[in-house]
């Protein structure tokens, strides 16, 4: 967003710029329509139009909640364009989860299977898996189709662990690299030391999630604060690692903090290389066991703002996409979603099944996003870290070119 800021400060900018987000309305206005419908014959001006806003504008809450508060047509309608003019719209990005270390996790999330305040939940805590298991079910990811393998670990961060154990996961990240995949990981808090030490170890990114709106962050957990996790953010984005960051929608917030937490997203110093938009999955024992779950169309608003507001980041559907309709998914990758998590389980939940997926992928015509693709957002070392060779290879130095 940092971008968008500094180009709504050139004076080169057309003086009316602003009043083009919706055209012929007071700033102030209620949204009514993204845009207006255009004959067919200003077709090009319409695709220009859709590139140059999302590029240029949207960084203040207000301008966010406009676009969140758009008809839900006109906004999917505003997405897809926005989605076409900056990625290819048949491909989506499939990526498997493993939990490498399940349950007794000290933090307090209220809306998580795996933390050890969370008597009720029925999970059996497992210690750190052992390397091969982790490299087989790599192995089988790949065979799978999968492209990116995320490992998560149910830790405040790695700092509660030993260097064994740390060594472990390292060597974890170095073999699931060495299959040709995209590695992430996602084990809480890091220091610059320890994101470095990923990088270092080949981690193509980190998945840390700022989860809602700084406001509402305060009911969702208690043993950790938003800005440790804009802190950890710093950290992996420091080290040249690609910032995976997204949230949760079904937490009981409302709909403002679901636009603090796409402004949050969005006003970080580069937006995110991939945003997941999880529906809580909501796990009895959880103290959010209750929660109403979110409607497919209300995934699909956060989906479409997203895709407006972080406009080259991958757009991930996350957990809760088993309950998603097939037409209700359909209208997510049209809006802009552009990756998925495949493969049986999320991290201690089920998630869509397989078979489905494909017949979905089939029925879309959807294709899978190959590994090391270049990325369209996160800073340019991160981008470059990110293809195969790293910052330092060929494709890296084509990268940063
Ligand atoms: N412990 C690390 C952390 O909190 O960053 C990593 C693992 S944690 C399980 C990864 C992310 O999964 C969380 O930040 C949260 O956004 C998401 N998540 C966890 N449980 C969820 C649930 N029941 N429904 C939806 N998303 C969930
Ligand atoms: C993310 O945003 N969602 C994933 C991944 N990052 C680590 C986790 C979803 C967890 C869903 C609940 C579970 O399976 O425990
Ligand atoms: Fe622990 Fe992460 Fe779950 Fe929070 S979300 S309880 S930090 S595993």
């Amino acid at each position: 967003m940092r971008r968008h800021v500094a180009a709504s400060k050139n004076k080169r900018a057309p003086k009316r710029a602003r009043c083009c987000i919706f055209p012929g309305r007071e700033k102030r206005e209620p949204p009514r329509s993204l845009f207006h419908p255009l004959p067919s014959s200003t077709f090009t001006f319409n695709l220009f139009f859709s590139f140059f806003f999302s590029l240029f504008f949207l960084s203040s809450r207000a301008e966010i909640a406009a676009v969140y508060d758009t008809p839900l047509l006109d906004l999917a309608f505003a997405a897809a364009r926005v989605h076409r003019a900056h990625h290819d719209p048949a491909m989506v990005q499939r990526c498997t989860l493993l939990s490498i270390k399940t349950g007794g996790c000290p933090e307090d999330c209220g809306y998580c299977s795996q933390s050890s305040h969370h008597k009720k939940v029925d999970l059996v805590a497992e210690r750190l898996a052992d390397l091969d298991s982790v490299y087989e079910a790599a192995l089988r990811a790949k065979a799978a189709g999968s492209t990116r393998f995320c490992m998560g670990a149910a830790w405040r961060g790695p700092s509660q662990v030993g260097p064994r154990q740390w060594e472990r996961v390292l060597e974890m990240v170095r073999r699931v690299r060495g299959l040709g995949m995209e590695v992430c990981t996602t084990l809480g808090m890091l220091t610059p030391a320890q994101a470095a030490q990923l990088r270092e170890a080949g981690l193509t990114a980190y998945n840390h999630n700022v989860d809602t709106s700084p406001e509402f962050y305060a009911k969702v957990s208690s043993t950790r604060t938003y800005a440790d996790r804009l802190a950890t953010l710093a950290a992996v984005a420091g080290a040249g690692v690609s910032v995976c960051a997204g949230g949760i929608i079904g937490l009981g917030e409302g709909p403002a903090d679901r636009v603090g937490l796409l402004h949050t997203l969005a006003t970080l110093p580069a937006h995110p290389e991939s945003v997941p938009i999880n529906a809580l999955v909501a796990v009895p024992g959880t103290p959010m066991e209750g929660n109403p779950p979110p409607s497919g169309l209300d995934i699909v608003r956060c989906v479409a703002t997203a895709r407006v507001v972080m406009p080259a980041s991958v757009v991930r559907l996350s957990a809760g996409r088993k309950e998603l309709s097939p037409g209700d998914q359909a209208l997510a990758f049209l809006a802009g979603a552009n990756s998925v998590f495949d493969g049986d389980k999320l991290l201690t939940t089920a998630n869509a099944d397989r078979d489905d997926d494909a017949a979905l992928f089939g029925a879309l015509g959807l294709k899978s996003r190959p590994a090391f693709l270049p990325y369209g957002a996160g800073s340019e070392t991160s981008r470059a870290g990110a293809v195969e060779g790293g910052a330092g290879g060929a494709a890296g130095q084509r990268a940063l070119a």
